[in-house]
């Protein structure tokens, strides 16, 4: 069958300030879809992937008539969702009712039914969880002629009503499945991440496990109860999948596990198998603060990894704690400071607006900031993602806007009681400007810079840092444009 999955058309401004918009966007590969795409290519389906992300809405619909598919899958977050909606009514208005139109992805995963209610006939089903296998399935039912009764992990207009079939399990062995069709990408030179958070290209993107153990109240999870912790690929299989990328020709990975020290032995053994194999590529990993030590960010330094994300995310004790992460300021500390005594580049998010938090303690969270001196850091807003134990509980904590463009950790969406939303946004940039206007950091950058590359992330981390100085209110909410 024809299957299109599709990415809805969205531009950077959709979610940054076109001041800053160039140093802080980031184009990882979208490897869900590309392991649905991966799974229905094995099954014998003619898949074409459309990124709305570098195709304009009219181009994207043109694509569409062309390839005339059976089955579009359309892929949404919480932000995307009204695109997605636009999207899924245009390909209807142009294609009727002869296509199966379905949603998946984080969005479609959390609400369900919610996605059926609020848009007309345009979609026939929800995909909701993992779905690879969901859709696979969808596709031998509709070659069969026979309807979705049953069908676990889909939510479906069955006549007037809509059906919610019952969850799909996780997949448990993730070494069957096939690795994500990158192929299908196209050209791999634009999947680059943020400027400044990568050092080789092209930059694939890799998981080596599924879900986490955490319950940081703000995170979104396809097992929302966590009821499979962390789901872990064969050491193997990990290294095999590397070898495979570097053979298409990436020179970078970014491995967009949640943690990759969530097993501190297999962690140990991928540092090691990358290294015993030989293979040549530089990466960038995630990694909690208490689940590393000297010796594995060592091993990690060996076989190419040159930076680790920490979530930091505050400055203040009480504040971890009322996000559940489950870490101390020490550990922070002293994790931080282990990285780059091995000459590990850390990147370390921080959020404003945490339940409970006051203005004064998102000032010390600036202060902790500075002293612990990163070598990137990020200042978000903390966003309650439907699905995310924040957002089933914001009577306790804050307001929410109804806008789900404002879905996007820039600063819109959520306000907790302690907070005002311009303080939350005045934190944001003042954190900015505070972190990277230090005389000593921007001498450090430009003392660092080696490539072409480094050149032009500096230039546009250097624009953004004008506007910093140069406007306030900087990060006032982003009005959405139609989609383009
Ligand atoms: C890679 C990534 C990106 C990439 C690519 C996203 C894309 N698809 O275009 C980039 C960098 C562009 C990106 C941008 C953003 N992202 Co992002 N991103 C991720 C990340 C780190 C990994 C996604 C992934 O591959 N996961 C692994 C696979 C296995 O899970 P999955 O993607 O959910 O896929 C499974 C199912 O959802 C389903 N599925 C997936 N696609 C499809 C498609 C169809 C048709 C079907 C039927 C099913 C289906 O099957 C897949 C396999 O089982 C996730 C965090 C995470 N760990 O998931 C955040 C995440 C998805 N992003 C998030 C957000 C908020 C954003 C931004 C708004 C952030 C911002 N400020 O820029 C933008 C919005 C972009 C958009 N178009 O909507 C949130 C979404 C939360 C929510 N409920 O809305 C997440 C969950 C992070 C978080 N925990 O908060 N992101």
């Amino acid at each position: 069958m024809r299957c299109a999955l599709v990415i809805p058309s969205w531009v950077p401004e959709d979610i940054f300030s076109s001041k800053t918009a160039a140093s802080q966007i980031n184009y990882w590969q979208p490897l869900g879809t590309l392991y649905v795409a991966a799974v229905l290519q094995k099954e014998g389906h003619d898949v074409r992937f459309i990124n709305g992300a570098f195709t304009r809405h009219q181009d994207l619909l043109e694509q569409i008539k062309a390839f005339h598919p059976s089955f579009v899958g359309i892929y949404s977050t919480t932000f995307g969702w009204q695109k997605a909606k636009k999207t899924a009514a245009d390909i209807r208005a142009t294609m009727g009712r002869d296509v199966f139109i379905c949603a998946g992805g984080p969005y479609p995963t959390a609400v369900k039914e919610r996605c059926l209610q609020d848009s007309g006939t345009e979609f026939d089903a929800v995909v909701y969880g993992e779905g690879e296998y969901t859709t696979r399935e969808i596709l031998q039912r509709l070659e069969a002629g026979s309807g979705l009764a049953g069908l676990q992990g889909v939510v479906f207009r069955d006549g007037g009503s809509i059906v919610t079939n019952p969850e799909r399990p996780l997949i448990n062995d993730l070494d069957s499945l096939p690795f994500p069709a990158r192929e299908l990408l196209g050209d791999s030179n634009l999947y680059i991440p943020p400027p400044a958070t990568y050092r080789r290209k092209p930059v694939a993107v890799l998981m080596t496990s599924r879900g986490c153990n955490r319950r940081c109240i703000y995170c979104f999870q396809l097992d929302k109860e966590r009821k499979s912790g962390i789901r872990f690929r064969g050491v193997d299989s990990v290294l095999d999948e590397i070898e495979h990328c570097l053979r298409q020709g990436y020179r970078e990975i970014k491995f967009i596990d949640d943690t990759l020290a969530g097993d501190y032995d297999r962690a140990m053994q991928i540092a090691r198998g990358i290294k015993d194999r030989g293979l040549d590529f530089s990466w960038f990993a995630s990694a909690c603060v208490n689940q590393v030590d000297r010796p594995l960010l060592q091993a990690f330094r060996d076989a190419g990894c040159w930076a680790i994300l920490f979530g930091a995310e505050s400055g203040v004790q009480k504040n971890l704690n009322a996000i559940r992460k489950g870490t101390t300021l020490e550990q922070i500390r002293s994790a931080v400071r282990a990285a780059q005594e091995v000459g590990l580049r850390v990147s370390t998010p921080f959020m404003f607006g945490i339940p409970g938090e006051t203005y004064e303690e998102g000032l010390e969270t600036i202060r902790f900031a500075l002293d612990l001196n990163p070598d990137i850091a990020n200042f978000h807003a903390i966003t309650p993602f439907p699905g995310t134990y924040l957002y089933d509980n914001l009577d306790k904590f804050g307001t929410v806007t109804d806008e789900l463009s404002d879905y996007t950790y820039q600063g819109a969406a959520f306000v907790p009681f302690t907070m005002t939303r311009d303080e939350i946004l005045k934190l944001r940039q003042l954190a900015f400007k505070r972190f990277y206007g230090r005389p000593s950091f921007i001498l450090r950058r430009v003392l660092e810079l080696r490539s072409l590359n480094d050149l032009r992330s500096a230039a546009k981390s250097a624009r953004s840092l004008l506007w910093l100085f140069a406007k306030d209110n900087l990060f006032s909410r982003m009005k959405q444009g139609p989609v383009s």
